[in-house]
């Protein structure tokens, strides 16, 4: 499946500055002037890395004059459905949306299709057959992303086995449920903590990607698990909540539990340059610049790539103090 295909395969096409295009405007459906309009469906404002993306969607926009038409779906798949559907009807030039859960969406880009309005999909992905059915995916290669918490776990089994019984046991926070970075955070852990077989996920449940999911949850599997020795969070939001629940214990986190997490924004480097976490995994939220680069091209007819993957670095904990008084999120 498309979404399945890896970053290797397609290599990390980096789309550069702005083109200067856009002159033509014939293909413009809504103004007379050269100037997009462009319908954005958000997930939400559930977590740093989505208020990041969300400032940076924003920014760019208007730095770049394209009028922006933004809705908040509260990580509900039905807002952002409806959403779709007024761009549809305000007959926008492209419609943008990061889709909250992979699969259902079929109908509703259908509608889009037959309105001649093209889609771009940013950040997460679609699980459908039919890729007609957008112009392209821009965003993280979320597999990726697990396999490198993993491999770090496997690098740092020995230390990671806190209580020296040599099993390590891992509590893992997932995200929102359906979601692609849930499902293929999970996988590409999954796959490299299978080279070590003392690791094992004891546990595993939803927090939602945000700090008060992960806290609740984490706050039941200190009660549920005898012997955590690490939390594997799917995003910095839930890991930080974990660090409140860890500390309300009366355990060290990043000490006596070893925190792996995924996002690298402030807080989360903050917490890393601490020593409350081990080990966090970059994604990049600031795919403003490049989605109005694609939007501009789509709607002048341009062919533009299928896929576009954001490149991304992981960070432990030294290298998190070197980082952040240069970080930008
Ligand atoms: O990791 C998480 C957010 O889709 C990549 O969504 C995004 C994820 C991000 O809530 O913090």
């Amino acid at each position: 499946m498309f979404r399945r295909v890896s970053a290797a395969a397609v290599g990390a096409v980096l789309v550069g500055t702005l083109a200067a295009c856009g002159s033509g405007g014939s293909s413009d459906a809504s103004d007379d002037d050269d100037s997009i309009t462009m319908g954005f469906a958000q997930v939400g404002a559930e977590s740093g890395w989505r208020t990041a993306n969300t400032q940076s969607i924003k920014d760019t926009a208007e730095a770049e004059g394209v009028t922006l038409k933004f809705s908040d779906a509260q990580q509900k798949q039905e807002n952002q459905i409806k959403a779709i559907r007024s761009y549809i009807q305000q007959k926008v030039d492209v419609i943008a949306f990061s889709p909250v859960v992979e699969t259902g969406w079929d109908t509703v880009l259908q509608e889009a299709k037959r309105a001649k309005i093209p889609v771009i999909l940013t950040d997460r992905s679609v699980d459908s057959d039919d890729t007609s059915l957008y112009e392209t995916f821009l965003g993280s290669d979320f597999v990726l992303e697990g396999e490198k918490a993993g491999d770090w776990l496997v690098e740092n089994a020995d230390e990671a086995d806190t209580d020296k019984d040599g099993k390590i046991n891992v509590v893992q926070l997932e995200g929102t449920t359906g979601a692609a970075p849930a499902i293929d955070r999970a996988e590409g852990f999954k796959e490299k903590i299978g080279a070590d077989p003392r690791i094992e996920v004891v546990a595993s449940q939803t927090g939602d990607f945000t700090r008060d999911g992960g806290k609740k949850v984490m706050e039941s599997f200190l009660k549920s698990q005898p012997d955590i020795d690490v939390v594997y969070a799917h995003n910095d939001d839930m890991g930080l909540g974990a660090i409140e629940a860890i500390e309300a214990a009366g355990k060290k986190p990043g000490t006596d539990i070893k925190i792996i997490t995924v996002d690298a924004v402030k807080d989360g480097m903050t917490a890393l340059a601490e020593g409350k976490i081990n080990f966090i995994v970059e994604c990049n939220p600031l795919l403003g610049p490049q989605l109005m680069d694609l939007a501009e091209k789509v709607v002048a007819g341009e062919e533009v790539p299928e896929r576009v993957v954001t490149e991304e670095a992981t960070f432990d904990q030294e290298q998190a103090k070197a980082a952040l008084p240069d970080r930008q999120y």
